[in-house]
């Protein structure tokens, strides 16, 4: 009788490679550790960005309960505070999928293990796989559909991703407790090793371990470098060939800089925007005033040097905006001195982003503004003329285009 090979997955002669082992899989396993932990906080802190202390029309998450625990006024400054951990969060996660993947293929032979479950202990162990499994590659593929397609699943992302990070990431603080101690005394002995990973009938080695993370590593290091650039921005934005490609052609010039929505996509008219018909209403304690554009250029102008930067993890390089203070504005509608947050209103009629809240602290901030030129010329129809908001250190989505409406105090 000749030895056949084993047919199943569950047989561990059906995994032939040679490279499978517990050094190898506990290599990926200590930089998924790093990168992961990274990860979560960092997307913890993107979401205390868009729902700056519970403020109620930024919350994509109403029902998230105690998960909102952590949430604080997001700050104005550094101003490039969001700049920073999203193009962290969205870069790294990129980054790390080819580890992820070599991870998972590196212990895949357990996945098939029979029988199921040995003993109770095993069955939740098993469980608690099956998590972090799934909950990791529901993170990453939302978090990169969302990237890539511009917010795929409109309205649900937040959600999405939010409530899965969680379960994910409690999988993932069971695991590495469990595991840790074990990866860690693997790396230090290196190759000899005796796991269940082994495979015990190899086939022979085309490419040694360290060559095998290697190549892992030079995948990581490609998709490093396909998508830094789009948080960099400026020139290196060219070299970002993976950043989404769906975006308007921002053309050249002082507006010549990456557009989120254009002013076609979100259903503005030059009849919306047209000087005779465009009217800045804005509520307060004392009640209603309503600006054309010439009386808000009446109003002292400030300036300020602010990115752009959004959730998918691209950011502009610091543009030089110019129009009226919020806190003046504010001013004007009888809050002095210390004024509220405030609710803004787009002229846009749909769309998830047509209106924003801001927080007590980005209104008082003196680079805050409600800007009518950016790099010394009107603004564009695209990037929101004839007005927009413009705030330090804030997600891109805060920044609404197209502003109609600015209702301050109690939202
Ligand atoms: N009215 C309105 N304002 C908006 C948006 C929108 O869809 N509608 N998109 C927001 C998002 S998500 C970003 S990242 C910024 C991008 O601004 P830009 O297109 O001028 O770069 O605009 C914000 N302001
Ligand atoms: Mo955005």
């Amino acid at each position: 009788m000749r030895d056949h090979p084993p047919r199943l997955p569950s047989s561990p002669g059906f995994w032939r490679s040679p490279l499978r082992g517990s050094w190898f899989t506990s290599v990926l396993g200590l930089v998924l550790l790093v990168g992961i932990t990274v990860l979560f906080v960092t997307g913890l802190v993107s979401y205390a960005a868009y729902n700056p202390d519970l403020s109620r029309v930024n919350d994509q998450t109403p029902d998230k309960g105690i998960l909102g625990f952590y949430l604080f006024a997001w700050p104005t400054g550094p101003v490039w505070l969001y700049r920073f951990t999203q193009g962290l969060h969205v870069t790294l996660g990129i980054t790390l999928i080819p580890v992820l993947l070599a991870k998972l293929w590196s212990v895949v032979p357990r996945l098939f293990a029979l029988p199921p479950a040995r003993s109770v202990a095993h069955a939740l162990e098993r469980i608690s796989l099956l998590l972090l499994v799934g909950g990791g590659l529901f993170e990453f593929t939302t978090g990169v559909l969302n990237v890539q397609l511009e917010y795929v699943f409109p309205g649900s992302f937040y959600p999405l991703h939010f409530y899965g990070a969680w379960v994910f990431f409690a999988a993932f603080v069971a695991h590495a407790v469990l595991k840790a101690p074990t990866a860690l005394r693997a790396v230090r002995r290196r190759p000899r090793e005796e796991s269940d990973l082994v495979s015990p009938r190899p086939e022979a080695p085309t490419v040694s371990r360290r060559g095998a993370l290697a190549l892992v590593g030079g995948g990581s290091l490609l998709l490093f470098l396909t998508t830094v650039g789009q948080s960099l921005g400026g020139p290196f934005r060219r070299t970002a060939l993976l950043a989404p490609h769906g975006a308007a052609d921002p053309g050249g010039g002082p507006n010549g800089f990456q557009i989120n929505k254009t002013a076609a996509y979100a259903g503005i008219t030059p009849a919306d925007t047209h000087r005779d018909g465009w009217r800045l209403v804005v509520t307060g304690r004392t009640g209603t005033v309503r600006l054309s554009r010439t009386e808000l250029l009446r109003l002292p102008l400030h300036s300020a040097s602010l990115p752009i930067a959004c959730v998918e993890g691209w950011s502009t390089a610091d543009q030089w905006w110019r129009g009226v203070r919020l806190r003046d504005l504010a001013a004007l509608v009888g809050h002095d001195g210390d004024p509220p947050d405030v609710f803004v209103e787009s002229l846009q009629r749909h769309g998830a982003f047509r209106r924003a809240a801001l927080r007590a602290n980005q209104v008082a901030d003196p680079r805050s503004l409600l800007a009518l030129y950016v790099n010394g010329e009107e603004l564009s129809p695209d990037h929101g003329y004839p007005a927009r908001i413009i705030v330090p250190a804030a997600p891109g989505v805060l920044n609404t285009k197209w502003v109609a409406r600015l209702t301050f105090g109690d939202l």
